[in-house]
């Protein structure tokens, strides 16, 4: 097992890495900005070394200052949390070349998943179901006008190479899908250096469910069963929960295990997230696969009882995962709400600056991720996520009571953050009988602005 890694990332992923780190006995390094120099998390690391100025092109993306700071400091692997290097398959290669041990897939992985069209390729061949479409990337229009014909439209345009709702077009006739193509495929080229674009059907109201998967170097990997991901605002989770609720749990593991059987065929080592969208009838459609841990991991760890991060670390050791399939089954509801500093009134506009109250909630089935506390300045450089509330119940209604009890509690200020929607969400009708869709969120803010336009003009 590795002596000492290095932490390519900052805040509450940081300091959730440190923690599985160091019940493995493993010491860890932090590298950090000018403008995270007082970040808290760095308390907790054995060493912390700055790699540059505030914007993350001068610090947690410069992989030259990443990989001196792991050689000076000893570190003999590198963890890159989510976002920043994560899904960098030419970081993961400068790695390998530099003998560092980069903790997630290999570059090759990496693409086989990470390339929309290659992906979808190997979903077919392993069972994993997919949308009906074009075979592989569109190279002649003519091919996509005789495709969508086939499936019948509305259909999507999308890029091979995005990822999360980037370079996507929605044609609805002959005349718009012509049009989504050559604007699909000038976003792509121009954001992602590959203008590659397939078609596939459009469906227009469902539900996000995405299984969390593992795989170690031995050709073993194992689902974490599902998490509904549906509460979102602009490809922004806000709530995620495991398991999914309401579907049928025969046809969640066939799911969940064709999950599986991707990562395999893809020689994955590492955890990775296999995305589907979820109809009315429970039918599952892949979307993409993220090779990267995600921020809503605990929500699985709940349900399962496996840190994740751990076994990321282990499998990238070369050990193998320490648990089987039929080891695994899942244990009561979990429901995360990602809190940010945002203003939910101010159409979410981010709030940087001194948390002057930060009392945290707590309990049994209550986790906290966060690396905020009473005195830490937000810096604006960032992401607004400053922690994530996870609760466990024996059924979803314990899960949301829990939930409830603990944004009660939870008290941050003067900055806003999401607490008080989140409060709200807890008692909806469609959130507690889970009777929504990925536009949901949209919809009730919208209702709610409306609603509260009304009350100022006193009608
Ligand atoms: C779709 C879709 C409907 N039909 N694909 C958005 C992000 C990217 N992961 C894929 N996305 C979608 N792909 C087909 N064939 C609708 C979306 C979508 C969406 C998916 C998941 C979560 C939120 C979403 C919000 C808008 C659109």
């Amino acid at each position: 097992m590795f002596k000492r890694i290095l932490i390519a990332n900052r805040g509450e992923i940081a300091l959730r890495i440190i923690r599985a780190a160091r019940s493995m006995g493993i010491e860890t390094v932090c590298v950090y900005s000018t403008a995270d120099a007082d970040g808290p998390w760095l308390e907790h690391a054995d060493e912390s070394i700055c790699i540059g100025q505030g914007p993350s092109s001068d610090s947690y993306l410069r992989i030259d200052r990443i990989i001196s700071a792991a050689e000076i400091t000893n570190a003999e692997a590198i963890h890159p949390g989510y976002g920043f290097l994560a899904e960098n398959a030419h970081f993961a290669e400068v790695c390998r070349d530099c003998e560092m041990t980069f903790i997630g897939p290999s570059p090759e992985a990496m693409g086989r998943l990470g390339d929309k069209v290659s992906c979808k390729k190997l979903a077919r061949a392993a069972g994993t179901p997919v949308f009906p479409g074009s075979d592989g990337a569109i190279e002649e229009i003519d091919e996509a006008v005789e495709v969508a014909q086939e499936i019948g439209y509305p259909v999507i345009v999308k890029a091979s190479a995005g990822g999360g709702g980037r370079g996507m077009r929605i044609a609805r006739d002959e005349q718009q899908l012509i049009e989504g193509i050559e604007s699909a495929r000038q976003e792509a080229a121009s954001a992602f250096g590959d203008g590659t674009v397939y078609i596939e059907k459009f469906l227009e109201a469902a539900r996000h469910f995405e299984v969390q998967v593992i795989g170690d170097s031995h050709g073993n990997a194992v689902h974490l069963f599902e998490r509904d991901c549906s509460s979102q605002r602009r490809h922004q989770k806000l709530i995620e929960e495991a398991p999914a609720p309401g579907v049928d749990p025969a046809r969640r593991d066939a799911v969940a295990e064709s999950a599986a059987e991707l990562i395999r065929r893809a020689e994955y080592c590492g955890a990775a997230t296999v995305e589907f969208l979820m109809d009315r009838n429970q039918d599952f459609f892949m979307l993409e696969v993220n090779t990267r841990v995600q921020v809503e991991h605990p929500v699985s760890e709940l349900i399962t009882g496996v840190d994740i991060v751990r076994e990321q670390i282990r499998v990238a050791a070369g050990q193998p995962l320490s648990i089987t399939q039929s080891d695994l089954s899942v244990n009561g509801h979990a429901i995360e709400c990602r809190i940010n500093a945002e203003d939910p009134d101010r159409n979410f506009m981010p709030q940087a600056g001194l948390i002057e109250t930060f009392s945290a909630p707590g309990g049994p089935g209550v986790r906290l991720d966060s690396h905020a506390r009473t005195g830490y300045r937000i810096p604006p450089n960032y992401d607004s996520m400053i922690g994530k509330l996870i609760v466990h119940g024996e059924t979803r209604d314990d899960a949301i009571a829990r939930m409830r009890q603990a944004l009660d509690e939870f008290q941050i200020g003067p900055i806003r953050t999401t607490i008080p929607l989140h409060r709200r969400l807890m008692d909806q009708r469609e959130f507690v009988e889970a009777d929504f869709d990925i536009h949901y969120i949209e919809r009730l803010l919208k209702k709610e602005e409306q609603a509260a336009t009304t009350d100022v003009a006193g009608v």
